[in-house]
């Protein structure tokens, strides 16, 4: 078949490094840029291979997130904007480990297994962030695409958050919105104002805003929004990536492992501030207070802020929707117990990686779910969404109903269901904060995190820790978990858990107690068992 004769010559100028062998992990491949060129080759097939398969438009984003300006990474985005399902991972590593001569059987391969008709039409829509590696990686990508005469799309520097968006877009006929970067911002500016524009004096220092862009592809996009949120949000972007290198000394991961703010920020007392990651999925927030303390509102403050705002409008509505948190074995206990015990939401637990929370939250009529990294939003079901527009547009229904249901209709429309987007999360996060007239200071006393304590541990080989319970006890090796349960005894309020990481080849440990010199002590100790 000429398609495959293309394939082979093709691939030859997309030549594979000898020896190398690359896994599709958590979020996709990700390793120093100068070792991807026929991984994106190759997935650009992939994608083009997926598209026939699915009869849809599949995405290919082309970043390394948070990881140094150096590495790089793709990611296949499926049909209704979540990650592809874990057989096509493992089609994905088979693809980029084949030997140049085996590509072409490789794919056969795949092909005869998935049963896919090659005549078919295929479309894949790629994007990029800023890396300086990401313009000639992405063109390898439609260098696959190519050749297996797929049609495509670049939509170039995009957040990693809007090209979900146009893959679900581009699949839905429009229904969830028009497939442009122009339509992404119309879409949720217009929801931002229509949410923000009824809130009585908000005076402009509550407007501000502070953001920091990891010097990456969020602050880009930031700029371009800025006028179609009419001032309604006042950004005053720092790490705009204009002088700085990505990720270096800022963006959220920085902030959250660090615990203290990026370089650049120039803070005051109280303010309110945010920081992006490279490619705009996660985001936390934080302010200094007045004694200069740095303080941390992440991923699982997020959740909690929303969740509390979704059940309020849901009560005042008078909609019998269940509203879910779905978390991960990271989230701080005393937000779990919050939700819990006081906001009496129903919390679920999952492995780490978006793909997992993803998943469980499309269990319930509205799942909210976020790491507390800062990666997370909000999902409804169509019964939800149809029960919140039946009552919106309701004419019997009492001005309080509607009120709270055009909330909720408003709220639904600026939140990227598609994934989870530092943009959109923004917004929702500063229009609760206007409707409910909170400062970030009041949001972060709805209940005070325990002390914790992050570690890495290298050791020989990580697989060997097999785990469970939503990665909270382990398996194997024998004896490790009561170990841990015997440490995590000698502390009140405590827990601890250890797990092999999916993108580092590290094993992470993770302990929360009632001091920080507890927690401390304990995470250390921990370390040390998993030796
Ligand atoms: C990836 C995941 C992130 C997760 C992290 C864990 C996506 C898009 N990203 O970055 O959600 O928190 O991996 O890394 O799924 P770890 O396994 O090294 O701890
Ligand atoms: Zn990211």
């Amino acid at each position: 078949m000429a398609q495959f004769e293309e394939v082979s010559q093709k691939s030859a100028l997309h030549p594979k490094p000898k020896g190398l062998t690359l896994q599709y992990g958590t979020a996709g491949f990700r390793t120093t840029a100068k070792h991807l060129d026929h991984v994106m080759f190759r997935m650009g097939l992939l994608a083009t291979l997926r598209s026939k398969k699915t009869k849809s438009t599949i995405g290919v984003m082309v970043t390394a997130s948070h990881n140094p300006e150096e590495d790089n990474g793709v990611k296949l985005i499926d049909p209704m904007g979540e990650m592809v399902t874990p057989a096509w991972e493992g089609y994905a590593t088979e693809l980029a480990n084949a030997d140049q001569e085996d590509l072409c059987s490789v794919m056969k391969d795949i092909i005869g297994k998935e049963a896919i008709d090659m005549s078919e039409a295929a479309s894949v829509v790629t994007g990029r962030d800023t890396r300086p590696s990401s313009e000639n990686l992405s063109r390898a990508v439609l260098d696959g695409v190519s050749c297996l005469q797929s049609h495509s799309l670049d939509f170039g520097l995009v957040t990693t958050p809007q090209l979900h968006y146009m893959v679900l877009c581009g699949n839905t006929n429009g229904c969830y919105g028009t497939a442009t970067i122009q339509g992404y911002y119309e879409k949720l500016s217009k929801a931002f104002i229509a949410l923000t524009k009824n809130v009585q004096k908000r005076t402009d220092d509550q407007k501000r805003l502070l953001v920091d862009g990891a010097n990456g592809i969020g602050a880009l996009k930031m700029k371009e929004m800025e006028p179609f949120l009419k001032s309604e949000l006042q950004v005053e972007l720092f790490n705009d990536g204009s002088s700085g290198k990505l990720n270096y000394l800022c963006g959220a991961d920085y902030v959250k492992v660090q615990q203290k703010p990026p370089q650049g920020m120039e803070m005051r007392p109280g303010q309110r501030c945010c920081s992006f990651d490279g490619d705009a999925d996660r985001i936390v927030y934080y302010y200094n207070d007045s004694a200069g303390h740095f303080h941390l509102l992440d991923g699982d403050k997020i959740a909690t802020l929303i969740s509390t705002y979704l059940k309020e409008l849901l009560t005042q509505a008078g909609l019998n929707l269940q509203v879910a948190v779905v978390q991960t074995a990271y989230a701080n206990g005393s937000s779990t117990q919050y939700l819990e015990n006081v906001m009496k939401v129903t919390v679920c637990c999952t492995k780490t990686g978006v793909k997992h929370l993803h998943h469980a939250a499309q269990e319930f009529d509205i799942g909210v779910y976020f790491e507390a990294n800062g990666h997370g939003t909000v999902l409804f079901s169509k019964k939800a969404e149809e029960q919140i527009q039946l009552l919106a547009k309701d004419p019997n229904a009492s001005d309080d109903k509607k009120h709270a249901a055009k909330l909720l209709e408003n709220t639904v429309n600026l939140i990227n269901q598609a994934t989870g987007d530092a943009i959109s999360d923004m917004l929702i996060i500063e229009a609760v904060l206007a409707i409910r007239g909170m400062t970030v200071q009041d949001w972060d006393t709805i209940y005070t995190d325990l002390p914790n304590r992050q570690l890495k541990v290298k050791v020989a080989d990580r697989r060997v820790i097999d785990t469970t319970d939503a990665e909270r006890k382990a398996v194997t090796p024998a004896g490790l978990q009561d170990s841990i349960d015997a440490l995590v005894k000698k502390y009140k309020q405590a827990r601890a858990f250890v797990r092999p990481s999916g993108t580092e080849d590290v094993v992470r440990v993770y302990a929360e107690a009632d001091t920080q010199e507890s927690v401390d002590a304990l995470a250390h100790q921990v370390s040390l068992a998993v030796y």
